[in-house]
């Protein structure tokens, strides 16, 4: 039996929370006031509670529909309900939070109209990714993307329609075997999981890299009929290769298994969506952030970075193309 590592005094691993890594970050930035480090805390908290929720639903009879339609007419799940609720709550609490923007909400929150100060944020989120694999204990996850508010908009809800390359921060927190979250604030891309001994996020990696070569593609195939002529040649071009195809139907469990494997994730044009099914503001961009700080690639088609489709709609969806750099330039060879 492995000895406990905390039987030696051992520096060279030292043991961080999520909270000391953001007060770690904070020190380091000039100036740097922590209204942004709050924010990830009030994620954070929230992750736990969504965390404690989703594993006690069936025994708390949570599970299921809530008998109502969410803005994408997506019939809502109990949970969706619950987390975001928590979410709009806890972010609601802090200070530097101009507005929230949630996929469960036809419009954006205004938490304060007239900011003061400049380092007032934006908070955009799908509280419960996936959440139809629920009731078969699939994993599903919270999304969350951060801009800063942009004080000279028209209106508040137009501060949010920024490219996603102006995000300053975004992750997810994936509700699996264990509940992991992944962040990034642009100087690359972390990993922590909650020790629920502890109620703390331990930090387990720092700097990932999504690693290239693998041969592994994760599409839903069942829409393979009515993808655009470029992604059937892919897969064409993949299977004639011995490549594997891995897909779960949550975006979080299926982003994160590329993050840490490689790979490609792909949501194309359907007949059904023609624009693909996920969203842009607070799905695509905050992955898209990830992955390409993890040293890979993002595309909404071949030559458009994500992070740099100009929103006109804070709901508005978008195909996706990411994962290892090599897999994306493979698919995007066969989109011409
Ligand atoms: P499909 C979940 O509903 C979701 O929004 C994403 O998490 C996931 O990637 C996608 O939809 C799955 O959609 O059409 O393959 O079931």
């Amino acid at each position: 039996m492995a000895a406990d590592p905390l039987l030696t005094l051992d520096h060279a691993s030292p043991i961080v929370t999520l909270q000391g890594h953001l007060l770690a970050k904070q020190a380091s930035i000039p100036g740097a006031t922590g209204t942004l480090s709050w924010i990830l805390s009030a994620l954070s908290i929230s992750a736990k509670i969504i965390a404690n929720k989703v594993r006690c639903a069936r025994l708390q009879d949570v599970l299921g529909e809530a008998g109502a339609d969410n803005v994408q007419g997506e019939q809502q799940q109990k949970l969706d309900v619950i987390s975001n609720n928590v979410l709009l709550r806890l972010l609601g609490q802090r200070e530097g939070v101009a507005i929230v923007a949630s996929e469960e909400n036809e419009e954006p929150v205004i938490i304060r109209d007239d900011p003061s100060g400049e380092r007032r944020y934006c908070v955009l989120f799908d509280p419960l990714d996936g959440s139809s694999n629920l009731d078969v204990c699939g994993g599903v996850g919270t999304i969350f993307s951060i801009l800063r508010h942009d004080r000279r908009a028209k209106d508040a809800p137009s501060s949010l329609l920024q490219p996603g390359r102006e995000q300053v921060a975004a992750g997810y927190v994936l509700y699996g075997s264990s509940t992991v979250f992944v962040l990034t604030v642009g100087d690359g891309v972390d990993m922590f999981v909650l020790d629920p001994a502890v109620g703390a996020f331990m930090l387990v990696e720092r700097g990932i890299r999504c690693p290239s070569a693998n041969k592994s593609y994760s599409v839903n195939e069942g829409n393979r009929r009515t993808f655009p002529e470029g992604y059937q040649s892919y897969l064409d071009w993949a299977q004639e290769r011995g490549y594997s195809s891995r897909y779960v139907g949550s975006m979080v469990a299926d982003v994160h298994r590329i993050l840490l494997k490689g790979g490609v994730f792909m949501y194309p044009p359907t007949k059904k969506a023609p624009d693909g099914k996920l969203r842009l503001m607070y799905e695509a961009n905050p992955m898209a952030m990830l992955i390409e700080q993890a040293g890979g690639a993002a595309l909404a088609a071949p030559g458009q970075r994500i992070l740099d489709v100009q929103p006109t709609d804070i709901h508005q969806r978008v195909p996706v193309i990411l994962g290892s750099r090599d897999e994306v330039a493979n698919v995007a060879a066969q989109l011409g």
